[in-house]
């Protein structure tokens, strides 16, 4: 058994996904951090950096937080969603590295300067801006090159699909990008995706482009 403590945010979606994508039982803990839950001394214990995701795993009492981590584990314990082959699963891991340093925090920043606080910091919104588009490229040369991230669906393609699914907030126009459009909806139409998006709390629905 699996505690999750999460909000409706694409970093907490990433796990929830995978949870459900691997059938693990879990037990929601919702954590709203729009009136500051991830501050309380209880969840710090948990994820002492006071962000969600964070897992307990009741088998043998282990706490995480970081979402690739998580994804790592969970793929691990159920040996599910990484590939085991070598290069593969170098190819896995390098892309969770590419979506946790890149994708998350630079589409990130696109949310607060572009959608929170558009026009106050013109240079930040270019900037910022001109990455998230960077970056849409280079996922969809990837996957014009490959049907999922690396080969076959996998926790690669989990970490980043949650944060492409906020593309409005982004503004960015997935027509542009073909691979990525094909990808995105192939996702958004597995039953454990459509599930775990609506973790804790459930949306009107997941965006379409
Ligand atoms: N690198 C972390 C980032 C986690 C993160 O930024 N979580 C946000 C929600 S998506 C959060 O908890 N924010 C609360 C805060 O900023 O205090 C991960 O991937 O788990």
């Amino acid at each position: 058994m699996i505690d999750l403590y999460t909000w409706s945010t694409p970093n907490g979606r990433k796990v929830s996904i995978m949870l459900e994508e691997v059938g693990l039982p879990y037990t929601v803990h919702a954590v709203d951090i729009s009136k500051d839950e991830q501050f309380k001394p209880e969840f710090l214990k948990i994820s002492p950096n006071n962000r969600i995701p964070a897992i307990v795993d009741r088998d043998n009492d282990l706490p995480l937080f970081e979402s690739g981590a998580i994804l790592m584990y969970l793929a691990e314990k159920t040996g599910k969603l990484m590939p085991t082959q070598e290069r593969a699963r170098w190819h896995t891991v390098q892309w969770l590295m590419w979506q946790m340093g890149g994708i998350g925090p630079m589409l990130g920043q696109i949310h607060h300067f572009l959608r929170a606080a558009k026009g106050k910091a013109p240079y930040a919104d270019e900037r910022y801006l001109n990455e998230g588009k960077r970056l849409y490229g280079v996922l969809d040369r990837q996957l014009g090159r490959s049907e999922f991230v690396v080969g076959a669906y996998s926790i690669a393609d989990i970490s980043i699909w949650p944060w492409i699914s906020r593309f409005e907030w982004q503004t960015i126009d997935m027509n542009e990008h073909p691979n990525v459009l094909r990808w995105y909806k192939a996702i958004a139409a597995r039953p454990a995706v459509e599930k775990g998006y609506h973790v804790p709390v459930k949306q009107p629905g997941i965006p379409m482009p």
